[in-house]
């Protein structure tokens, strides 16, 4: 079995979102880092778990993370920054997310990737700039510089973006009978600003679905994009 650990104020316009690349702090191994991202609904559980499963049938060892989360201390910042009904600023929210995943990228997806195995993450970077930069309207630059320093400059080898409208999203959710988390229960305003910044995010490895297509078609597309990356990193890596 994989290891499924569990990641207004005035909005700036969408900008076209781009990533830096690792700046090489930390070892970044010969594993591949992919990375699933949307927004609320959008079905990225839902094909985490697919491609964990299909990866592992082809025979690869896959570690499956999903943020915030992963770490005892991953865990307690999750907690902190969806369930606590204590207000707070929009820079400790931002903190508390980088928080978890300064302890999952160095706990966890490195590691995995310097031990030559494929790390899929429910949500990454992308995430941050879409909700709190685009959503909580934080600044940008300072924003990226925060997460430079809770990544270690580490960026995925592929980001597939799923694409839904809030109204799909939200649907989903309410037929799946989740239970809405402090952001979830955010107003349409703010969630279109998220989903434009995904519309917008471009950048080395960074691959757009339409998501509001049936599941069969969404893992198509999906795969032929992991698996071009799987197949380019083992030969790096001999296998
Ligand atoms: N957050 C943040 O603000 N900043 C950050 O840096 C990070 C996170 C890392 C995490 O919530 C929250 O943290 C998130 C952003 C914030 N809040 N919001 N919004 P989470 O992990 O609890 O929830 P989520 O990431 O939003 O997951 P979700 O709502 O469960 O959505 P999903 O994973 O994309 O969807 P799903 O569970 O795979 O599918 C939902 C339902 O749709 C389910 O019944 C599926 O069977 C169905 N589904 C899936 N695909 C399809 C298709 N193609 N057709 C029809 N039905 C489908």
């Amino acid at each position: 079995m994989p290891a499924f650990t569990r990641a207004s104020k005035r909005a700036p316009r969408a900008r076209s979102l781009r990533l830096v690349r690792d700046s090489g702090l930390g070892p970044r191994g010969s594993g591949a880092f992919l990375v699933v991202e949307g927004p609320e609904g959008a079905g990225k559980s839902t094909l985490v778990k697919w491609l964990v499963a299909r990866l592992q049938a082809e025979g690869q060892r896959v570690v499956a993370v999903r943020e915030p989360g992963g770490t005892p201390i991953a865990e307690a910042a999750r907690k902190l920054a969806l369930k606590s009904r204590h207000d707070r600023a929009y820079g400790a929210e931002l903190f508390l997310f980088l928080a978890a995943r300064a302890d999952l990228v160095e706990r966890v997806i490195r590691p995995a990737l310097a031990d030559g195995q494929i790390v899929i993450a429910d949500r990454f970077g992308l995430s941050t700039i879409a909700y709190q930069v685009s959503g909580r309207g934080l600044p940008r630059a300072d924003v990226e510089a925060s997460l430079r320093v809770a990544t270690g400059g580490l960026t995925p080898d592929l980001t597939l973006v799923l694409d839904v409208p809030v109204a799909v999203g939200r649907e989903r959710q309410r037929h799946a009978g989740k239970v809405k988390d402090r952001i979830e229960r955010e107003n349409d305003t703010f969630h279109t600003r998220v989903r434009e910044a995904y519309r917008s995010a471009s950048g080395p490895g960074i691959v757009h679905i339409d998501a509001s297509q049936p599941k069969k078609a969404v893992q198509d597309a999906a795969w032929q994009e992991v698996a071009a990356v799987t197949t380019r990193t083992s030969s790096l890596r001999g296998a």
